[in-house]
């Protein structure tokens, strides 16, 4: 009689962290960041839909940007401000990838505003997580454009003067086809909102509320302002997502405020070479 062997299938392992030493603050909700996007990972490398060696992860300068070291992916770490155009470039040229890049509030909302603005309208199909602490965290606590008036920082030590800028109704108003927001220690909805961000063809746009536990603790000021929309509510209505981030009644929405569908920046690249 011939012998029963029993095969097991091994799955291959999936190594998602690094051996880079983690420098962020004790409690910084950055960590929370890295755990829901090295978890989503997993989740859709397991699900078939992503291969670890296809994705591209790009950082800008500040706290945020050490997150590229801390994951087993193809990274590249561009100059202050100057992420996307990273991301675009390395999609243009190998529109196979999936490129998905960390940015900072000071990053891309100060420093590189115009990129942000522009790679909304072409609708180039990158994913772009922000972490907003509202400051320039890792220069130690300056005021950047999504400070809020009065805040007192190093740069702004009577309190800012300025009017803070609505990065999700710009990106509204000139095209995104993905604008989400979500916050940080809320980890399996980030994971939920970075999944959905990741399955969208076109440029997605999330704003990830995480508050510097050292230079700009927000933790308080949110704790009753928070809110997520209903999920089920239609996400092709531009007025209604307009109407949503202007925060009027003093609270702040979280979710997928918007999503449509246009012909990318690449495509329509590839189709006229
Ligand atoms: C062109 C340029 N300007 C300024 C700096 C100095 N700098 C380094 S990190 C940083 C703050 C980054 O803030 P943000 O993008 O909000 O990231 P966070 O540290 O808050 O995660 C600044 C201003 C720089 N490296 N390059
Ligand atoms: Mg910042």
């Amino acid at each position: 009689m011939a012998e029963k062997t029993e095969k097991t299938e091994k799955k291959p392992e999936i190594k998602l962290s690094t051996d880079a030493k983690i420098t962020w603050c004790p409690g910084c909700p950055n960590f929370a960041i890295l755990v829901a996007f090295r978890k989503m990972m997993e989740e859709m490398i397991s699900a078939g839909e992503l291969k670890q060696e296809n994705l591209v992860a790009c950082a800008g300068i500040g706290c945020h940007g050490k997150i590229s070291d801390y994951i087993n992916v193809n990274t590249f770490t561009s100059l202050h401000g100057r992420v996307i155009p990273a991301m675009t470039g390395i999609k243009c040229a190998n529109p196979k990838l999936t490129v998905v890049g960390f940015s900072g509030d000071g990053d891309s909302y100060s420093e590189g505003l115009e990129h942000l603005i522009h790679a909304a309208r072409r609708n180039s199909d990158i994913k772009l997580f922000i972490h907003e602490n509202q400051v320039f965290a890792l220069t130690t606590g300056q005021a950047n454009a999504v400070s809020p008036l009065g805040f007192k920082g190093k740069s702004t030590p009577f309190g800012s003067i300025e009017e803070p800028f609505s990065p999700l109704l710009t990106m509204l108003s000139v095209g995104a086809t993905f604008v989400a927001r979500t916050y940080a220690p809320d980890i399996h909805n980030t994971g939920k909102i970075m999944r959905a961000a990741m399955a969208h063809k076109g440029f997605a746009f999330v704003d990830i509320i995480q508050p510097c536990l050292t230079f700009f603790d927000t933790r308080e000021f949110f704790k009753d302002r928070l809110y997520w929309i209903d999920e089920k509510l239609p996400t092709d209505n531009l007025g209604r997502a307009m109407d949503l981030v202007r925060n009027e009644d003093g609270r702040t929405p979280l979710g997928i405020f918007y999503k449509a569908d246009r012909p990318t920046f690449e495509e329509s690249l590839m189709k006229e070479i």
